[in-house]
């Protein structure tokens, strides 16, 4: 049979948009295809739930790919092994406590298995804003705006898209934009300790990995932080290359949510 170039574009267009218009209303939006991310949206997807990931870059991975300093090996504490082992990813003890695994087949196996558990991937797309709705009287994050990466980087003036979410995880890393974005617009305070964004600290790897999970919550209504953007938003050390506490993160991301939105389930 020949090749029809017609039917080639036809088949991405109808694919891409029943993807897009199966996540308008959605369980939970995902910001940030690093670590914290997957794990989180991927745990939420094998429980049922409707769940998209929106990535700014090409690849899923975020900071896992160089490892440290671009040597592609990432370091796991034994706590967050089974995050790693559990999808396929081999790891290697290196010494008590300490394990290593490769960089770039952490990354990919970690974005496979978000993929392989249901989870809705938009890689090339930015997340500019979220919406606000009062909610019994008070602010919530409803939803996220989005647009095509490509007009970001070009910098061309288009007006983006939006869909719904009942919780959005802001897993964005250091920079923490998804929120730093509603305070800068917003009159709102968070659910911090100044009521602000608290702000990244320098690098104290040990208690940076204890507060990340400590951190890893909900900062305004609708809006979680999980990875590095849980620091930067609750205020804690960076790691380095340490990857347990970010993996741990997303899964801890994902238990609260996913129990939130069962309640929420059962009492409709
Ligand atoms: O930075 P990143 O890997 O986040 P993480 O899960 O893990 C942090 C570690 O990689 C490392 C560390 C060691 O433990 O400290 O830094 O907290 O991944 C964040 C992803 O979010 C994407 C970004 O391209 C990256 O892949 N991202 C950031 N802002 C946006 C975004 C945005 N506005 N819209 C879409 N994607």
């Amino acid at each position: 049979m020949p090749l029809d170039e017609r039917i080639i574009t036809e088949a991405i267009l109808e694919t891409y948009c029943a993807k897009f218009k199966s996540c308008l209303d959605l369980d939970t939006a995902v910001v940030g295809g690093g670590p914290s991310g997957l794990v989180a949206a991927m745990l939420l997807a094998r429980e049922g739930f409707n769940v998209a990931l929106y990535e700014r870059k090409l690849s899923l991975g975020g900071g896992m790919w160089g490892g440290g300093m671009t040597w592609n090996v990432i370091v796991v504490q034994k706590e967050s092994l089974r995050l790693l082992t559990d999808v396929g990813v081999p790891v290697t003890r290196f010494r008590d406590g300490y394990y290593t695994a490769d960089a770039p087949t952490a990354a990919s196996t970690l974005a496979a298995a978000a993929c392989q558990a249901g989870v809705k991937v938009f890689n090339c797309v930015s997340v500019e804003d979220v919406v606000l709705r009062e909610v019994d009287g008070a602010k919530r994050v409803t939803g996220l705006v989005l647009n095509s990466s490509a007009v970001e980087l070009a910098g061309l003036h288009v007006d983006p898209l939006v869909v719904g979410a009942r919780y959005v995880i802001e897993a964005t890393g250091h920079a923490v934009e998804v929120l730093k974005t509603l305070v800068r617009k917003n009159d709102v305070e968070l659910l911090t300790p100044s009521g602000g964004i608290e702000g990244e600290q320098s690098l104290w790897a040990e208690v940076a990995e204890t507060n990340t999970l400590r951190n890893t919550r909900e900062v305004f209504p609708g809006l979680y932080v999980a990875g590095m953007a849980a620091n930067a938003s609750f205020g804690s050390y960076r790691m380095g290359p340490i990857f347990g506490g970010m993996l741990l993160s997303g899964e801890k991301a994902a238990r609260e949510i996913a129990g939130r939105l069962r309640d929420r389930h059962e009492h409709a």
